[in-house]
């Protein structure tokens, strides 16, 4: 057997920064803030923090648009800042992994700044274009943020191809300069002492934009092996691919425990599950139990020994988890729990997105006016023309739209909690006098506590890094259960989904065990969770050696 890789037993912590610490008061979070709460999560036990990209940028996609991948965008601070910030987290343990967005870069990278000059110019084949007419685009591909995928450019009589907003233009990986680039930035940020890298959109870098294909495309896995070799093999790092597009055949080669592409992808066949088939996320469906056990059972089963899983429910695009599947109402504690428990007691890296760990819940802003994403600004203008019901777009936000997990951090009960002391850039959820961590960490019941007794738990047991994962009641529409186990070990997590009592007959041998968490069991009792006669009250959730 391959020996285990040291973020195999690793949690990993996302940080959004414009989000997380405001230092300067300019109501934008910044590298020195991050910096000032490194003994936070030290407390929480991570061991890695993935970092929105903090690179110069115009923000037109809050920096998913880089202008210059080798320097820090001043609002978040310096170079300086950015090296202070790797040495403080290495003091605690903690690595930093930077995000790599290479499918595209900012219009106002040099090299497009050289590229759009003329058709000859060395710079002009970084990226795709197509010579053209005004007005008769070469295809119609839609761009992923709202309008057509093509931009003219009059003086070259040529459109360039953008998968995302038209200041984001696709880079064109065919071309080796491209290539060379990339990974000689890799290696200087390898020697800055960076921990690993987050890969954006990494299944879009192999495109055929003129068959249409905007993913997968026939040479994605020579262009990841290549940049593995030339970069990622030659250090100890974690590096995880963003993968919309993978299924579990893909995943095998993504995260082959050879080494020879990533450790693992983020992959999001459970993200769609809550959505009309074949529409977009903003398409309301509920979503079915049965129909997540069994998406997130197969990618257990089909990666275990062969391939390596990211485990998550949130990040920066994603609405907040306890909002969306959980309850954030009556049973907000309970639930964050239980959807804690179950992420954590499964094979794979668990990611917790930053305020997961304090059961943050989405934002319902009054109106559009109080909203910032490119992503959802687009979805409002396009619904609110075509005629849809302005109450039933903003139903679709409410649910879905990134800035739910955008909402600045919410630390403690002071004014824009904690955050800011200036002008927040966007405001902060009106629930932070209830939710945020000053109160999390000072109740042993709290959210927090059970996610940093998750974390620890994942450490003293090696079933739950190695165990094989088994699911039961596959067709029970309340219970989610399954089992992990070893040579030697064998773990049960049996839990409530839903918010009414629920019951199962246990196999013998989980009459005895002992419950190593339950969400309803108060930290200084020796509590025995109800789970003993299969009895489950609402969100319960119970974890048992
Ligand atoms: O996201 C990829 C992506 O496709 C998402 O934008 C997704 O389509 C959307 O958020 C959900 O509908 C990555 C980054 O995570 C995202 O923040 C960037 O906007 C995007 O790439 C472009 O870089
Ligand atoms: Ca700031």
């Amino acid at each position: 057997t391959t020996e285990r890789k040291w973020w195999q037993q690793a949690v990993v912590y996302q940080i959004y920064p414009r989000s997380f610490q405001d230092s300067n008061g300019d109501g934008i979070g910044d590298i020195p803030g991050i910096i000032s709460r490194l003994d936070y999560l030290r407390e929480l036990g991570i061991d890695a923090i993935w970092l929105s990209p903090v690179y110069r940028s115009p923000q037109d996609d809050n920096g998913y648009d880089i202008s210059d991948y080798q320097d820090i965008d001043p609002m978040f601070g310096s170079l300086a800042d950015m090296e202070e910030l790797i040495a403080e987290a290495k003091k605690r343990g903690i690595r930093i992994i930077m995000d790599l967005v290479l499918n595209h870069t900012s219009d106002e990278h040099r090299w497009f700044q050289e590229a759009k000059k003329s058709k000859d110019n060395p710079y002009h084949d970084y990226y795709v274009w197509r010579d053209g007419v005004e007005g008769e685009l070469p295809n119609d591909m839609e761009a992923a943020f709202g309008g057509p995928a093509w931009e003219w450019v009059p003086e070259l009589k040529q459109y360039y191809f953008h998968q995302f907003s038209v200041k984001q233009p696709d880079l064109n990986w065919e071309n080796e300069k491209v290539r060379r680039e990339i990974y000689d930035m890799i290696l200087w940020w390898m020697d800055k002492g960076v921990g690993g890298f987050r890969l954006d959109v990494i299944d879009q870098i192999a495109k055929e934009p003129d068959q249409r294909i905007t993913a997968n495309g026939p040479r994605l896995h020579e262009f990841i092996q290549e940049m593995s070799r030339e970069t990622f093999q030659k250090g100890d790092l974690i590096t995880v691919g963003e993968a919309w597009g993978a299924d579990p055949e893909r995943a095998k080669l993504y995260s082959n425990p050879d080494g020879s592409e990533f450790s693992m992808v983020f992959q999001f066949e459970h993200i769609g599950l809550d959505q009309q088939e074949g529409k977009s996320k903003w398409d309301l469906a509920p979503l079915r139990l049965v129909d997540l056990k069994k998406a997130l059972a197969k990618w257990q089963e089909e990666l275990h020994g062969c391939g390596w899983n990211s485990l998550f429910w949130n990040n920066h695009d994603l609405p907040r988890i306890v909002s969306r599947w959980g309850n954030d109402k009556e049973y907000r504690v309970q639930s964050a729990k239980m959807l804690a428990m179950i992420l954590h007691g499964m094979q794979g890296t668990p990611y917790i997105y930053q305020g997961e760990e304090l059961g943050m819940t989405n934002v319902r802003f009054p109106d559009i006016s109080h909203y910032r994403d490119i992503e959802t600004l687009h979805l409002y203008e396009e619904r609110v023309e075509a005629g849809y019901d302005e109450a039933d777009v903003m139903t679709s936000i409410y649910a879905k739209s990134r800035d739910n997990a955008r909402t600045p951090m919410q630390w403690d009960g002071s004014a824009n909690a904690g955050f800011t002391a200036g002008e927040p850039w966007i405001e902060v959820n009106e629930n932070y006098r209830q939710i945020n961590a000053e109160t999390e960490m000072a109740d042993p019941d709290s959210v927090f506590r059970f996610y940093q007794k998750l974390i620890a738990l994942r450490k003293e047991y090696p079933v739950i890094v190695d165990g094989k994962f088994t699911l039961l009641f596959p067709e029970d529409e309340q219970i989610f259960a399954y089992t992990r186990s070893s040579k030697d070990s064998q773990l049960l997590v049996l839990a409530n989904f839903s918010g009414k009592e629920a019951s199962c007959s246990l196999p013998e041998m989980w009459a005895e065990g002992q419950v190593l968490a339950c969400n309803y069991e108060k930290e200084n009792s020796a509590g025995e969770g109800e789970w003993k006669r299969g009895h489950l009250r609402p969100y319960e959730a119970v974890m048992v050696l």
